[in-house]
């Protein structure tokens, strides 16, 4: 017997619904609808277009046909605010835009970091939902702060909520004790009543409300679920790791999300100043890992040069010349949208590098940039944390770049296993079947019914470490 259940997945870059049939030995996901995402600028902000990302899931449950579950993640930190009557206040804003600019020094130097990370745990990146929270010119007005997934949850249910892996990533949120800081929302002048009650994975947040059964056409008694409701949360849930515990994860798409998962949170100092994270994961765990910025700039820079032809510009990085230009991807230069060959550019002047003269030069300089910044992280990880890490799991869109994947794979040293593509859809469903009674009693059995059904494809390092050494000393020497 399988369950059918609905993912509305929301990335940066795009959202889907997939309809995912899970069992005891069965996996399987379809992608029945997939539209664009992306920030939409309004004079000077940045926004996410929140209501066309509530049209088009509402259009994939039309089509999708009748589900035992619904559940839905996106991209953390990002929020709407409600007001006493629940209507939204204001258009929800992207957490590229310029607001945040100087917000976090303001706030760190009323609220010193050492506070902040020994409650929170979390890394300082300028736009943390405390940041913006802080900037937030209808705040005043607000009766509640719902994240992105809860609040597509509250107009499917009627229901309020805060899922907690998403919560985790406020900055806001108590990450040993489990639950908001109060204490921390007071520092920082922010009415901690705008946060509502936190729910877990796997919690049953209500059915559907009887306009949205007759809108979509499905049963009015369907739930709608609480998975892993940040992308990055459920997509950890889909790694098929089953050889060793001592893995690191690249979760690669718009962002690249490199780390470890551990039992606990690791608040040292040591953890402080290399600025990990510890996100919540699903059953209790951490997510102990760094954002690097990821395909984005690759993305930025299609767009630039007016074509969505990625696998020929990734043919021509290949046949680029290795060890070009280098950039340090998590320079502030690639956070906001913008012109990212001209930006490699100013780098590359910056640090007296020649600049890359073709597209396939340009990609290259990102891909080999990224896999050094992963090797920098995933070698960090392992001196802050102790621990060993003996393969490396690619997993989402960007485990489809076979080029990355390889340079990854002879930047760390390490084997590389890739795949699964959609692995926040697969942590999805998982969670929701697990709540719904399917015999999938934990971790460990969930990452097993992935490897089990889904091809990983594998990669060996190869070249010379040394030349990996040198590229790293020559950007981060000349800086
Ligand atoms: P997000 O969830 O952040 O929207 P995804 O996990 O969907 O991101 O990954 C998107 C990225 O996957 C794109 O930026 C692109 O670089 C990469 N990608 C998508 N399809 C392919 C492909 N066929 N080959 C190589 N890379 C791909
Ligand atoms: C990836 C992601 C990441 C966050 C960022 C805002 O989609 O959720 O984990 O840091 O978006």
């Amino acid at each position: 017997m399988s369950l059918r259940l609905a993912a509305v997945d929301l990335g940066a870059s795009s959202g889907r619904v997939m309809l995912g049939r899970v069992g005891a030995d069965v996996l399987e996901l379809t992608e029945v609808h997939r539209f664009w995402n992306g920030p939409v600028r309004v004079h000077d902000t940045l926004h996410w277009d929140v209501l066309g990302l509530y049209r088009e899931t509402l259009a994939g449950l039309r089509s999708i046909g009748a589900v035992d579950g619904i559940g839905i993640d996106s991209w953390a930190v990002d929020y709407g605010l409600l007001d006493g009557e629940g209507r939204l206040l204001g258009n929800p804003v992207h957490y590229r835009d310029a607001r945040t600019d100087g917000v976090m020094e303001r706030v760190l130097r009323t609220v010193p970091a050492e506070d902040l990370y020994s409650v929170t745990g979390l890394q300082q990146l300028p736009f943390n939902t405390l940041y913006q929270v802080v900037a937030e010119p209808l705040l005043a007005q607000a009766k509640s702060l719902l994240m992105i997934p809860d609040l597509l949850g509250y107009w499917l249910t009627g229901r309020p909520g805060a899922e907690a892996t998403n919560a985790s990533t406020t900055q806001l949120y108590d990450v040993r004790a489990r639950r908001w800081s109060e204490d921390l929302a007071r520092r920082v002048g922010l009415p901690p009543e705008v946060f509502p009650a936190i729910r877990e994975p796997g919690d049953v947040i209500g059915p559907i409300l009887p306009a949205v059964a007759e809108e979509t056409g499905l049963d009015p008694a369907t739930p709608v679920i609480a998975v892993g409701s940040h992308d990055t949360a459920s997509s950890v849930v889909a790694v098929p790791a089953t050889e060793t515990d001592n893995f690191a994860y690249i979760s690669s798409g718009t962002w690249s999300l490199v780390g470890l998962e551990l039992p606990a949170p690791v608040l040292t100092a040591e953890a402080r100043q290399a600025n990990f994270t510890n996100e919540g994961g699903v059953d209790g765990r951490t997510r102990f890992l760094k954002n690097v910025m990821g395909l984005w700039i690759l993305q930025e820079c299609l767009r630039v040069w007016a074509t969505d032809e990625l696998t020929q510009v990734l043919k021509e990085a290949a046949a680029a010349p290795a060890f070009g230009a280098l950039v340090d991807p998590d320079d502030s230069m690639f956070l906001a949208p913008g012109n990212m060959p001209a930006r490699i550019d100013e780098f590359c002047d910056r640090t007296d590098q020649t600049k890359p003269a073709s597209r396939g030069a340009v990609a290259r300089c990102v891909l080999e940039s990224l896999a050094l910044a992963y090797r920098r992280t995933v070698r960090q990880a392992q001196e802050v944390t102790g621990r060993a890490v003996d393969v490396v799991h690619v997993i989402g869109g960007g485990s489809q770049n076979e080029l990355l994947c390889q340079l990854t794979a002879d930047a760390c040293g390490l084997p590389v296993l890739a795949g699964p593509v959609e692995a926040s859809a697969l942590g999805n469903v998982l969670v929701q079947a697990r709540a719904l009674g399917a015999p999938l009693p934990d971790l460990t059995a969930l990452r097993a019914l992935v490897r089990a059904t889904h091809p990983l494809r594998r990669y060996a390092p190869q070249g010379k470490l040394a030349d990996w050494d040198a590229a790293e000393s020559r950007v981060f020497g000349t800086r």
